[in-house]
C-alpha cells in the first residue's frame, strides 16, 4: 500500500472496436454512470488501444463516436464527468513509454487477454498489442485514479497497472508519487457472456451476431436474439446449486438480475421449475425495457457527430491539464531535462 494522500478519481474507457453491447453495459458503463455523482471521473474512448488489431479507419471515427454517444445515452453527463478520447491526450503516450521501461517482461508474458487475441500464429500479433497493458497502467495513472470500473475479463490488466506504480514509487524513492488503483469488479453484470457460448465472454469481435445484444439492436432483433439463445432441455433450478455446468442457463438468470436489480436467487424463486419457453420472453420483456432506450438515444447522438465531437474535445482539453501535470512530474523524478 502507498501512502497516497491525493483525492479518490475514477478513470476507465471502451475501445472503439465495434457495437457497444449488454457486457459494456452491465460491466462497465452503468457503473460510471453511478459513480459520476461519487468521486471526479474520467471516462475514455480507448481508440490507441483499438488500433493494437486492425482498424479500418473511417469506421474508427465513427466507432468512437459510437462510444460517446453510449456514454451520453446511458447518463453519463459531460459537465459533471470528463469524456474525452485517449489519442486527444498525448500524455497517455508518454507516460506510456516510460511505463515500458518499468515493467517486465515476464509481467507481459503472463497476460491471458494478449495470449487469447494474438491466437496461435503470436508473431503476427502487433508489439502495440503485446504492450496494451503498459498503455493501459498509464491511462490510469496519468490520472493519478485510485479506482476503475471494470467488467472481471480486465482484472489482471489492473493487477498489472498496480505492481507498475508499486514499482515506479519502490524505483524511484518515490513512495507516494502513485496511488495503487483499486478494481471496481464486483456486482451484478460483472461477467456477461455470449448467447451462443455460456463460456466465451459476450464480445464486440464476436463473429456471430447472434451472439452479442447491442445497445442499438431494437425490441424485434433483441427479442429474436434471446429466443434463439442457446439453452438446455431442463427447467431452471430453484437453487443456485442447479446452475453449476449449465453455463447457458446461469448467463441468462444472471442477464436477468443485473438488469432487475434482483439477486440470481430472487430470479430463481419466481422462475424455477419453469422452461426456458417462459423464462425467455420475460427475459425479453425486461432486456427490451432497459436497453432499447438507450439505443434510441444512441442514434439520435450518432446523428449528431459535431456535437460529439466538441464533447470529446472539450473533455481532452480538461483531462489534458491534470495528465501533462502528472507527466511533467514523472519527468522530473526520472531525472529527465524539463
Ligand atoms: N462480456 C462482458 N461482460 C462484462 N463486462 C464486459 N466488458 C467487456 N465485455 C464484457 C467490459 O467493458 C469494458 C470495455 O471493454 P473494451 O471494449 O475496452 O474491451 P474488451 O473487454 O476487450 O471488450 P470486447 O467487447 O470483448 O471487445 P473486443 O471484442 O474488441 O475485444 C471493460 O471494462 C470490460 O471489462
Amino acid at each position: 500500500m502507498t501512502g497516497y494522500k491525493g483525492p479518490e478519481r475514477v478513470l476507465s474507457g471502451i475501445q472503439p472496436s465495434g457495437g457497444m453491447h449488454l457486457g459494456n453495459y452491465l460491466g462497465a458503463i452503468r457503473k460510471f454512470v453511478d459513480l459520476q455523482t461519487e468521486m471526479d471521473c474520467f471516462y475514455c474512448v480507448v481508440d490507441m488501444h483499438a488500433i493494437t488489431v486492425w482498424q479500418d479507419p473511417a469506421k474508427l471515427r465513427a466507432q468512437t463516436f459510437h462510444i460517446a454517444a453510449a456514454y451520453l445515452a446511458a447518463g453519463i453527463d459531460p459537465k459533471v464527468a470528463t469524456i474525452f478520447h485517449q489519442s486527444a491526450v498525448a500524455a497517455h503516450a508518454e507516460l506510456a513509454w516510460i511505463f515500458n521501461c518499468v515493467a517486465r517482461l515476464g509481467w507481459l508474458d503472463r497476460m491471458t487477454q494478449f495470449k487469447d487475441k494474438a491466437g496461435k500464429d503470436k508473431e503476427r500479433a502487433s508489439v502495440g498489442l503485446y504492450t496494451y497493458p503498459t498503455l493501459m497502467a498509464s491511462d490510469i495513472l496519468v490520472y493519478k485514479a485510485t479506482h476503475v470500473p471494470v467488467g472481471d475479463d480486465q482484472k489482471q490488466h489492473l493487477e498489472l497497472a498496480r505492481d507498475v506504480a508499486g514499482k515506479f514509487n519502490r524505483d524511484f524513492s518515490a513512495p507516494d508519487f502513485f496511488p495503487l488503483p483499486e478494481p471496481l469488479i464486483k456486482g451484478p453484470g460483472a461477467r456477461i457472456m455470449s448467447l451462443r457460448d455460456g463460456t466465451a465472454k459476450m464480445s464486440k469481435s464476436d463473429p456471430s451476431d447472434q451472439a452479442t445484444i447491442y445497445l442499438t439492436d431494437d425490441a424485434d432483433a433483441i427479442l429474436k436474439k434471446i429466443k434463439k439463445a442457446k439453452t438446455d432441455p431442463e427447467p431452471l433450478p430453484s437453487e443456485i446449486a442447479g446452475l453449476s455446468g449449465r453455463p447457458e442457463a446461469a448467463n441468462l438468470v444472471g442477464i436477468y438480475a443485473a438488469l432487475s436489480g434482483k439477486s440470481d436467487e430472487d430470479v430463481l424463486r419466481e422462475f424455477g421449475g419453469s422452461g426456458f419457453g417462459r423464462f425467455k420472453p420475460a427475459l425479453a420483456d425486461i432486456v427490451v425495457e432497459k436497453i432499447a432506450p438507450i439505443g434510441d438515444r444512441m442514434r439520435r447522438l450518432e446523428e449528431d457527430p459535431s456535437y460529439l465531437r466538441d464533447v470529446l474535445i472539450s473533455g481532452a482539453q480538461k483531462a489534458g491539464a491534470t495528465a501533462e501535470a502528472t507527466v511533467r512530474d514523472v519527468k522530473e523524478i526520472v531525472g529527465f531535462v524539463v
